[in-house]
């Protein structure tokens, strides 16, 4: 059962206990198959949609990667990947940003919506690293970046859900509002789930909140939060571009 979690061109084993490490390896197969899924699957839709779900497995596949460096780290170094994480994510998350725009050409979005997203979604993700990266230690300064960073998330939650990027979905209507639907409630329940890792992982809690006692067990729950986050996330806002994809095409063909 243990060979299991020997991966491939790395033996060392995971111990049962490890769930950081368990989730990373779960995490990565499951990036790899999702990827595999939707490359297989680019063939079957027409121009207008390939890029979409050609995206949709980018984003997976870079997960993947860093899912495959993020484990041998945390197995090796003992530490969280912090790192490799905000690379991972300040590339996937424009990229999602991009799936916004990319299912709303219909409608007529324009490439200054794509980077207006992509442009908060980076500052988001800087001052985030900010926060666990360069003010480790220093619970003042980590509030203060968390701060910043949860307020350029909620300029991305208001665009997609009451800005333009609204009005071009229900311009669209069809498949693509609904997918757009989906999308926005991901953005506003499925990444609401990174502040609470950040928060897990601040030494002593953050906002008063006390969760967990030393800093080990803070890191190692702030990182199977953010594992859990991924999976759903990056698979999930894949799926729903892929099924909106069949879904408008098979509506063409009838
Ligand atoms: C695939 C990776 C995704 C969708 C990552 C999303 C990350 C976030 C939405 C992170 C948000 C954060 C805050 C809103 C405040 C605290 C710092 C962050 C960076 C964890």
């Amino acid at each position: 059962m243990n060979n299991l979690f020997y991966a491939i061109g790395d033996v060392s084993k995971i111990a049962t206990d490890d769930y950081v490490g368990f989730t990373f390896f779960v995490g990565s197969m499951a990036m790899m198959a999702a990827s595999a899924f939707f490359f297989l699957s680019l063939n079957q839709f027409d121009k207008k949609w390939r890029t979409s779900v050609l995206v949709s497995g980018l984003i997976t596949f870079i997960a993947a990667v860093h899912y495959f460096y993020m484990r041998d780290y945390w197995d090796q170094v003992g530490e969280s990947p912090t790192f490799f994480r905000y690379v991972d994510w300040v590339l996937t998350v424009p990229l999602m940003c991009v799936e916004f725009f990319l299912i709303l050409r219909v409608a007529g979005a324009k490439v200054g919506l794509m980077w207006k997203l992509i442009f908060w979604s980076v500052v988001m993700l800087v001052t985030g690293y900010f926060g666990e990266a360069i003010a480790i230690g220093n619970p003042t300064m980590q509030w203060v970046w968390g701060l910043i960073s949860g307020i350029a998330y909620f300029v991305i939650v208001y665009i997609v859900w009451f800005g333009e990027a609204k009005k071009l979905a229900e311009t669209a209507g069809g498949a693509v509002l609904k997918a757009h639907k989906v999308l926005c409630w991901f953005v506003l329940v499925g990444w609401a789930i990174y502040p609470l890792g950040y928060i897990l992982g601040t030494e002593g809690g953050l906002f008063g909140l006390q969760l967990v006692s030393d800093i080990d067990a803070a890191q190692m729950s702030m990182n199977v939060v953010y594992n859990i986050g991924d999976a759903v996330n990056k698979i999930g806002f894949g799926l729903v571009v892929y099924a909106a994809a069949v879904a408008s095409q098979t509506k063409v063909e009838a």
